[in-house]
Formats: C-alpha cells, structure tokens, sequence
C-alpha cells in the first residue's frame, strides 16, 4: 500500500454508481485520507434523492462515529446542458444500491444544498484538498460558473483546490496510440437510443458541467478511458475482493454480484472510478501525458459528437491525461486498503 507522507484532504462527488461504491469506500478506508465531504450528482447514475441517502447510509459500513459525520450534500438534480440520461434501468438499480444492503440508518442529516457546501468549505479550509470527481460535471462546473462573479469563491479554488482528478473522456485515436473510443454504445445495448460513439458518460451526461471544470484554472488529472480500458474489472479481482472478509469488502462484493453489474465483468466493466481514486493517492499507477483540450458543446441530432474532447492548442485547456495504467498494481493497491 501507497502511504502518504502527510494525511491529504479529499471532497468527492459522485454520482452513487457501483464503481462509485469502490472509488469512495477505498478512500474512505485509507489511512492517510480524510474525507471532508461528499456532494452527490442527480445528473448520472443515480436520482438525486435516493443517491443522497445510499451515500449517507454507505457510510454505516465504515463502522465508527466519525465516519458517519461526514459532510454529505446533494447537488445538481438536471445537468447544465441538455438532458442526456444513463439508461432506465441501470438508474434503478443505482437508487436501489444494486440490492445491497446497508448495515444500518446513518442518523446524521444530509446537507440540501451542494454549492453552499461546497462554497463555504473551500473559502474557510485551513489547509488544501484534492478533489475526486466521479460523478460528472454538473456539480463542480457550476461551482467554478459560480466563481465567474464570485471573487472570494474564484481566489479560494485557486488557492485551496490543490488538484481535481477527474474519471472521464477518453482520447480518440486520432489522437493517441492506442486511442480509446467513446463508451456509451455498450451501456445501451441492446437498444442504444444515442448514436454517439465518440463520448464518454461522464462528460457526455453535462458538457458545459465538464468544460467548466477544465476552463476553472485549477490543475486536472484525467482519468481517461485511454487508462481505464487497461484495468478491466475480472472474475479474478472479484475473487481475491471475496476473500477479505470484512463489511465493506462483503457489501461490494454484493454490488458486483447484483443482477445488474455481475453480467459486465470480465466483459465490459473497467475500474473507472476506483482507478481514479487510486491515483489520487498514488500517481505513478498511471502514466500521464499534458494536453490542451476542449469539449465538443454541440448537439447534432443526426451525427451526434457531444462530449467529444477535442485537441486545441489555441483554445483548449491543460489537462493531464491519464492514458496507460498498471492493472496489477492498481489492484495490489485497492485490495490492501480495502482489507485494513
Ligand atoms: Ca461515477
């Protein structure tokens, strides 16, 4: 396991999928992050109501009083930008927390009002935090739209947000070698209602939420699908996951082995948002490379290509990309901490 030589402070938003689950318990685990809050998107997998709550309730498996006392807030409930939408059903079963249960009722109130959080914690920190950012756009792209007539709030991200890192997008092959297309079409089969095949979820759900972001001045890690597409999700992790026997080892495994999520893996489930929270803690999982990128914002009904990234040296910005992993590393590094 990666240790840090000092304790980092982390906020992270979600949208409560069941890769989400991985990503958030993982942090919320390792012994050298503190979880200062978690703001919770309706905009992705989840509704925004159900997903406040599993989020708080999740928070029962950790098992201690200061865990459950962990700021949760919920945020945007429609996306900056159209209403592109997750399929129906994997909506459901996300609200439904893939059946899994929690060990009990967090008794601590949920916070309705993610910006005023968000707002307040960064103007007032004391020392600065790392941002996890899972749940696509809408939440962080109107915190910084927000900063655009907010100067106490636009001094505050620059000087407290030391890194947002990000799961999302992916460099197209025209790109990059290898480049990696965009992931919608699978999730839909098999009825896809979007012809898109060159976005992402995360960015495709709300690209003005995600070009916010990138246009926010804060530095960026890019966890994309270039990265992600390395580290798929097998029957072997879920094996060795199996074998901790803990309550948060035992509730994903749970997850993973729901109807809706258990047909994906060894096929078309990668560790998105776990590999993004494992970079946060340890960047050398990934090899990333600085681009200056842009968000495709148009719709175009017959071809559709929003949510593209686009490469823009004049008018894009600096993001680093994550485009090469090490998949036995990256699951050495998620199974020690989930067995502590
Ligand atoms: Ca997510």
């Amino acid at each position: 396991m990666r240790r840090l030589e000092e304790k980092r402070n982390v906020l992270i938003d979600t949208d409560a999928d069941f890769d989400d689950y991985m990503a958030m318990l993982y942090l919320l685990k390792h012994p050298d992050i503190n979880v200062q809050g978690i703001t919770v998107s309706g905009t992705g997998a989840v509704h925004l109501t159900p997903g406040t709550a599993n989020v708080s309730n999740m928070l029962t498996l950790l098992g201690n009083a200061k865990s459950l006392k962990i700021p949760v807030a919920s945020g945007a409930k429609a996306p900056m930008i159209y209403s592109n939408t997750y399929p129906g059903a994997d909506r459901e079963a996300a609200d439904q927390h893939y059946e899994a249960p929690f060990p009990s009722t967090n008794p601590n109130p949920t916070l309705d009002d993610a910006l005023l959080f968000l707002r307040e914690y960064i103007i007032n920190c004391e020392s600065p935090v790392t941002v996890l950012c899972i749940g696509g756009g809408s939440n962080w792209g109107r915190l910084f739209a927000l900063a655009n007539t907010d100067e106490v709030l636009h001094l505050a991200l620059g000087k407290n947000v030391e890194r947002i890192v990000m799961m999302g997008g992916n460099l197209l092959p025209c790109y990059v070698t290898p480049g990696a297309e965009g992931n919608l079409q699978p999730t839909m089969q098999p009825d896809p209602y979007y012809t898109n095949t060159v976005a992402e979820w995360n960015i495709f759900v709300d690209p003005v939420g995600a070009q916010e972001i990138f246009a926010g001045n804060v530095p960026i890690t890019l966890v994309a699908l270039n990265a992600t597409s390395q580290v798929p999700l097998t029957p072997e992790f879920v094996a060795e996951l199996a074998q901790i026997n803990n309550p948060v080892a035992k509730f994903l495994c749970q997850v993973l082995e729901s109807q809706t999520i258990k047909p994906g893996i060894g096929n078309y489930l990668d560790f998105w948002d776990p590999l993004a929270a494992c970079v946060l803690v340890d960047p050398t999982l990934v090899s990333t490379e600085a681009f200056k990128i842009r968000i495709e914002l148009e719709l175009d009904e017959e071809d559709d290509k929003s949510g593209m990234l686009i490469l823009d040296d004049v008018d894009g910005h600096s993001i680093d990309v994550a485009l090469d992993a090490s998949a036995d590393e990256v699951y050495q590094e998620y199974l020690d901490v989930i067995a502590l």
